[in-house]
């Protein structure tokens, strides 16, 4: 194989890959241009496995979207609508416990929740969800608010960023998901979200929950109008920050779906774009310790394949995903937990359940 990735002219990233050397953001561009998609797969799965080993991660976990309502309407978003518009809903804090209660019967163990930028719920309406679910289930573990969200909070609460992530700790929060991070870039905010949190300002936020001991993800959506250069900038942020707070558990390439979005001219991302995200981040982020392979976004059997391209971790159960199904994402919008263990068994990996910090809990 060595001969091989020598021929694909990849052997001095090999030997970087080898000793554990950091990836430049040239090497990057090498990877990002180069067509050998199983040498690029080879390279990633180096890391994956000096890592992860054979194991495969997934959780059981529920998805919930308190309210779409937005009003920075993001150019590729599907799910945020303006106040009054005919799709638009919130949920009570009451309707939020119902969804939690439904599956009462589930051994769900992360509540995932994330909504839009809502102009005027209250800060104390956050607080009473976080509450609300505890009080159904206490023990979930709750992965709730992006950093966009966070900032939008602390300005509603009319207070640092700090002081609102304690009191939503205070509440139930328990980390944050790793959404709206979108594309670092300047230019891209520019032409595609330019009402959302700056890039700095959503490390910014990542930083201090950090500082708090709150673990968070990060996500970078692909495959819209962003160059190699652009990603590889994105990357190249996050592993600095990584290097300086060590709070990211994992990072979630996630692929740009057109339908229903103002860039729908856009085609969905092909396989090998999706394969090269997920072998690409996990080369560069060599001081991250997981890759989702996210398969509400990539399809199942593509997300499968990913974990021999450099993923260790397919999410989970997921149930009722909304934001991609809105954007035309043909998935389910819930995977039992069996089928998720035989996609992963199936790919030569161990099945590990485990809880949001990736504790493990039960080996399948
Ligand atoms: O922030 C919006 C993206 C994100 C589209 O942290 C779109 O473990 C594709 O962040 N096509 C929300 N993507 C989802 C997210 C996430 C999902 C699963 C796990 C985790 C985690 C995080 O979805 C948004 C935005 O970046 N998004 N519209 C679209 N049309």
């Amino acid at each position: 194989m060595d001969t091989y990735i020598e021929q694909a002219g990849l052997g001095s990233i090999l030997t970087k890959v080898r000793a554990g050397e950091r990836l430049s953001v040239e090497d990057g561009r090498r990877l990002y241009s180069h067509p050998d998609i199983l040498a690029l797969g080879y390279l990633a799965n180096i890391v994956r496995e000096r890592l992860n080993g054979n194991k495969a991660f997934f959780i059981y976990n529920q998805h919930i979207n308190y309210s779409n309502i937005c009003t920075n309407l993001c150019k590729f978003c599907a799910f945020g609508k303006e106040k009054g518009h005919a799709l638009a809903y919130e949920m009570t804090v009451a309707e939020v416990q119902e969804k939690v209660r439904q599956r009462l019967d589930e051994p769900i163990r992360e509540i995932h929740m994330v909504g839009g930028i809502h102009p005027d719920l209250p800060f104390s309406y956050y607080l009473d969800l976080l509450r609300g679910i505890k009080a159904v289930r206490p023990e979930v573990h709750i992965q709730a608010f992006t950093c966009v969200e966070i900032h939008h909070l602390a300005q509603l609460a009319g207070k640092s960023v700090d002081r609102t992530l304690r009191d939503l700790v205070d509440a139930g929060l328990g980390s944050l998901p790793g959404g709206g991070a979108e594309v670092f870039s300047p230019r891209i905010r520019q032409a595609t979200c330019e009402k959302k949190l700056s890039g700095e300002g959503w490390l910014e936020v990542a930083k201090i929950a950090h500082r708090l001991g709150l673990r968070t993800n990060a996500t970078m959506l692909y495959g819209h109008i962003e160059t190699a250069d652009e990603r590889l900038e994105h990357l190249d942020a996050l592993r600095r920050t990584q290097d300086e707070t060590g709070g990211f558990l994992a990072f979630i390439p996630l692929a740009f779906h057109p339908k229903n979005t103002e860039m729908a001219e856009h085609g969905n991302t092909t396989g090998i774009n999706d394969l090269k995200n997920i072998a690409v981040s996990r080369l560069m982020l060599d001081n991250f310790p997981h890759i989702k392979a996210y398969w509400v976004m990539l399809g199942p059997k593509l997300a499968q394949v990913a974990l021999a391209f450099g993923a260790d971790d397919m999410d989970g159960t997921v149930k009722e995903e909304v934001i991609t199904h809105m954007a035309g994402a043909e998935t389910a919008q819930a995977l039992g937990h069996t089928t998720l263990i035989r996609l992963i068994r199936e790919a030569g990996r161990q099945p590990v359940e485990r809880d949001t910090l990736y504790t493990e809990l039960i080996p399948h």
